[in-house]
């Protein structure tokens, strides 16, 4: 199957217990109620394949990062020009982010760990979605989220 184009990859995995932050090789787990106790940040998207709006709450990403390993600095801001991260699910689907995308302080996009949809558990699609306020399909809102890892391109 390797390069031909998929919309789901036919794995058949459970739901995401808690996200595994891995930034310069440093790894870091934290549970749903460690999630839920950090400033929450709300979000309403347009899902184009259900054609409703939706409505998320949870963690800014960039927020992780500041708290876990990458800091937006002056040190910093060079070394983040040129990081991105691979978000995946418990069923091994993962997506490609620069790490300049998901900075509020850098990018016009709002990109969250998120926890509930509507105030609600987020049911089928796991306790973890990662969701992005930018793109157009919801092709990088990784349900079952379980983990994201910094790399450097460098
Ligand atoms: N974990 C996981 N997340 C995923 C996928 C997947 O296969 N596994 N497919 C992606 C793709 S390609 C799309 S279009 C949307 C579809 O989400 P939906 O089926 O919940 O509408 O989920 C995205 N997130
Ligand atoms: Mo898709």
């Amino acid at each position: 199957m390797a390069g031909m184009p998929q919309e789901r990859e036919h794995t058949h995995a459970g739901p995401s217990t808690n996200l595994t932050l891995t930034v310069d090789g440093k790894a870091t787990t934290l549970t749903i109620a460690e999630l839920q106790a950090m400033p929450q940040t709300t979000v309403t998207v347009h899902n184009e394949h259900t054609k409703v709006d939706e409505t998320y709450s949870g963690v800014l990403l960039g927020d992780l990062l500041a708290k876990y390993g990458l800091p937006v600095t002056q040190a910093t801001h060079r070394k983040m020009l040129r990081s991105y991260l691979t978000a995946e699910g418990t069923d091994k689907y993962w997506v490609l982010y620069s790490v300049t995308e998901i900075e509020a302080s850098e990018h016009n996009a709002q990109v969250i760990v998120a926890t509930s949809m509507s105030g609600k558990p987020l049911g089928e699609d796991g306790q973890l979605k990662l969701i992005d306020t930018s793109d157009k399909k919801p092709q990088r809102w990784v349900r079952n989220l379980s983990a994201i890892t910094v790399k450097s391109a460098e």
